[in-house]
């Protein structure tokens, strides 16, 4: 009896839904999944962590992401993949109605210069306090920046799917997209290029949940992103 009233306790309260990637590009891990795996089921700021892991694949991520938006009806989402060669955790601004994919995804498509969604709008704004999860992290030491470009492979698809559905299924929600560096052990064979340790990965990460969960009204003040 007790365990049911605790389990259901369980699952009605406020979640956030947190993604990443399997590795790609003949990578054997991808820093997004193991972030993902770090901190499902935690709670965070009373709300309960719920990770998924989505495919490399143009053609699954779009209908497995509106399957687990709607099972878990999350009143936060953050969507992350790794951008091999960025230093920071990179918060991404703006989703783009765009696919153009430098290499084939794990499934073998590779589409160029066509749209996420047919008739949807150019572009979305991530819903995130962007510039107070930033500062936060500045604040705590983790290395984190804004980003205005999530590219136009899998993430940015992603991202833009994320964003639209947020927009005309679940406007209550918020959410976005965080691109992550290399760990260090996938820098091992490319000297000079950054990384980040997986502890540092997922105390940032934690952090951001925290600032977006508790921060309704992003802060004022100059970003100026240059890429
Ligand atoms: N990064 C890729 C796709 C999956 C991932 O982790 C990207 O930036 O599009």
């Amino acid at each position: 009896m007790t365990t049911r009233r605790n389990s259901t306790a369980a699952r009605s309260a406020p979640c956030v839904l947190l993604t990443g990637f399997e590795a790609f590009d003949g990578a054997a891990v991808n820093p997004s999944q193991a972030i993902v795996e770090r901190l499902d089921g935690r709670r965070i700021g009373g709300r309960r962590i719920v990770g998924a892991t989505l495919p490399v694949a143009f053609a699954r991520t779009g209908p497995l992401l509106r399957d687990l938006l709607e099972r878990h009806r999350p009143e936060l989402v953050i969507a992350l993949g790794q951008a091999g060669g960025r230093a920071e955790l990179s918060f991404e601004r703006v989703a783009v109605n765009l696919l153009d994919a430098r290499i084939a995804d794990n499934d073998g498509a590779q589409p160029v210069d066509r749209p996420v969604i047919a008739d949807a709008p150019a572009a979305y704004f991530s819903t995130l306090p962007v510039k107070a999860i930033v500062a936060d992290l500045q604040m705590r030491g983790i290395p984190a920046a804004l980003s205005l470009s999530a590219g136009s492979y899998v993430c940015n698809q992603v991202f833009f799917v994320l964003a639209h559905l947020l927009a005309t299924r679940q406007p209550a929600a918020r959410g976005g997209f965080v691109h992550v560096p290399w760990l260090p052990v996938q820098t091992a064979g490319r000297p000079g290029q950054p990384s980040m340790a997986l502890e540092t990965m997922v105390e940032g990460v934690a952090a951001a949940i925290a600032c977006a969960a508790s921060t309704t009204e992003d802060l004022h003040i100059a970003g100026g992103s240059t890429h």
